[in-house]
C-alpha cells in the first residue's frame, strides 16, 4: 500500500526541513495512542514510538508531544524498530487550556487549513459554545468555519444559519446533513488534495458521521445520542486522521465537554470582530466599555445594535483569557526564579557569572 503524501499536504516548504537526515522519513501521524503513533508514510502506515529528541522536547513541554495531524520524521533501527525522531514545526494547531497546572495546553489537532466547529442545529445550537470554539478555531491560524450538522431535523436550517451568522462574523456557516448527504458541496473544497479539515465539537453532534460523509465509507464509528438527556456518549475517543480518497484529510477529534481557552486574544478579537469594530467607534482609545463618555459599545447595547448576551459573552471569555495570561507570566517568572535558585544548588560551588539573561 503506498500513500499519496504529497495529498496529505507534503510539501516542499517541509521537504527542506533543516533537520532532515538523509536516512530518515516523512510522515503524517494519524492517531497516537498511548504514546505509539500510527503513522502514515508513502510506503503505507506504521506503527512508531517516540524518540529521544522528541522526549527530551516534551519534557520541557508537552505540546511538544506528537499528535493527530503532524508531520514528523522516522528513524528506523537495526533491530526493525521505527521512532519519530523529528516533530516538523507546526503551521497551526488547535489548542485548548489544561485541567492541570500545566499552562501550555493540549494540542487538539495539528496543521489544519480548515477549522469547523461543529454545531447540531437540532434540538439547538447552543450560541455560547460557538463562540468559544470559534475563538480557538482562530487563535489556531487556519480558516475557521461553523458547519451545523443534522440539517435534515430542522424545518428551515438555512434560516438557523443566517442567525448565527451574527455570533460568527465574516466566518461561513454551512448547514449540512450527513445523512442526507446535503450540503457537502463546500466542505468537498476544504479537503481537496493537499488540505486538511479539522472538525472541533460536543459529543454527538455529528463529526464522525460528517468524516465518513467526506471518505465516502464508514472509517469512524458512530452512536447514536443518549435518549435521556440528548447528550453524545463520547464515541470517538482519541483524534484521527482520515485521508479523504481523491483529496486531502480531515481531523475527527473527540466530543469536547468544556475547552479552555489559552492565552492568546488574537483569536478571542477575530470571534467577536463586530465587538472590535463598534469599540473603534469609541471617544478613548483605552475605553474600558465601562460607563466612560462617548463609548460606542455602550450606545450599541443600548440601541439593541449589540445583544447583551453576546456582550456577555465577550465579557466572560476576555477575563478567562486575561487570567491565564497572568498565570502564564507567573509560571514563567517562578521557572527564571527556579532556575537560578536549582542553578546554583546544583553547582554548590563558587558561582561561574550567570549567562546574560539568566536560565
Ligand atoms: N438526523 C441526522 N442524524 C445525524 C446526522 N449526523 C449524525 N447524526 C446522528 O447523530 C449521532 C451522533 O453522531 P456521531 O457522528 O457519532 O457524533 P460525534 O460528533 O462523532 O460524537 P463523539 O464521537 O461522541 O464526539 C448518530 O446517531 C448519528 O447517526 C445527520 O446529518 N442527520
Ligand atoms: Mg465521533
Ligand atoms: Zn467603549
Amino acid at each position: 500500500m503506498t500513500i499519496d503524501l504529497t495529498a496529505l499536504g507534503w510539501d516542499a516548504d517541509r521537504a527542506a526541513h533543516p533537520h532532515r537526515r538523509t536516512d530518515h522519513r516523512p510522515g503524517r501521524v494519524a492517531r497516537v495512542d498511548r504514546g505509539v503513533c500510527t503513522v502514515l508514510g508513502a510506503d503505507g502506515p506504521v506503527r512508531a514510538t517516540l524518540g529521544g529528541p522528541v522526549l527530551a522536547a516534551a519534557a520541557h513541554d508537552l505540546t511538544r508531544l506528537p499528535c493527530a495531524g503532524d508531520w514528523v520524521l522516522l528513524g528506523t533501527w537495526p533491530d526493525g524498530r521505527i521512532t519519530v525522531e523529528t516533530v516538523l514545526p507546526r503551521r497551526t494547531a488547535l489548542i485548548r487550556r489544561t485541567a492541570g497546572k500545566d499552562a501550555s495546553g493540549q494540542v487538539l489537532a495539528a496543521n489544519l487549513d480548515a477549522a469547523a466547529v461543529v454545531e447540531p442545529v437540532h434540538p439547538e445550537p447552543d450560541v455560547g459554545r460557538i463562540e468559544r470554539l470559534l475563538s480557538l478555531a482562530h487563535e489556531s491560524g487556519a480558516r475557521p468555519l461553523v458547519v451545523l450538522t443534522k440539517a435534515d431535523l430542522a424545518a428551515d436550517p438555512a434560516a438557523v444559519a443566517r442567525q448565527l451568522a451574527a455570533v460568527a462574523p465574516g466566518v461561513p456557516v454551512l448547514p449540512v446533513s450527513a445523512e442526507r448527504g446535503t450540503g457537502l458541496e463546500p466542505l468537498r473544497a476544504e479537503v481537496a488534495p493537499g488540505r486538511t479539515l479539522a472538525l472541533l465539537g460536543p459529543s454527538g453532534a455529528g463529526k464522525s458521521s460528517l468524516v465518513n460523509a467526506l471518505a465516502g465509507t464508514v472509517v469512524m464509528p458512530t452512536q447514536a445520542i443518549r435518549r435521556v438527556d440528548g447528550k453524545g456518549r463520547h464515541t470517538t475517543t482519541w483524534r484521527a486522521l482520515v485521508p479523504v480518497p481523491g483529496g486531502g484529510a480531515v481531523l475527527d477529534t473527540p466530543g469536547v465537554r468544556a475547552v479552555g481557552l489559552l492565552d492568546g486574544s488574537a483569536g478571542l478579537d477575530r470571534a467577536f470582530a463586530d465587538i472590535a469594530e463598534l469599540a473603534t467607534g469609541c471617544r478613548y482609545g483605552d475605553c474600558g466599555h465601562d460607563g466612560e463618555p462617548g463609548c460606542a459599545v455602550r450606545e450599541a447595547l443600548e440601541s439593541g445594535e449589540l445583544p447583551p448576551r453576546r456582550w456577555e459573552s465577550w465579557r466572560r471569555l476576555q477575563r478567562e483569557v486575561a487570567y491565564e495570561t497572568r498565570r502564564r507570566e507567573t509560571r514563567l517568572a517562578a521557572e527564571r526564579r527556579g532556575g537560578w535558585r536549582g542553578a546554583r544548588r546544583r553547582a554548590n560551588r563558587p558561582a561561574r557569572p550567570p549567562s546574560p539573561g539568566g536560565l
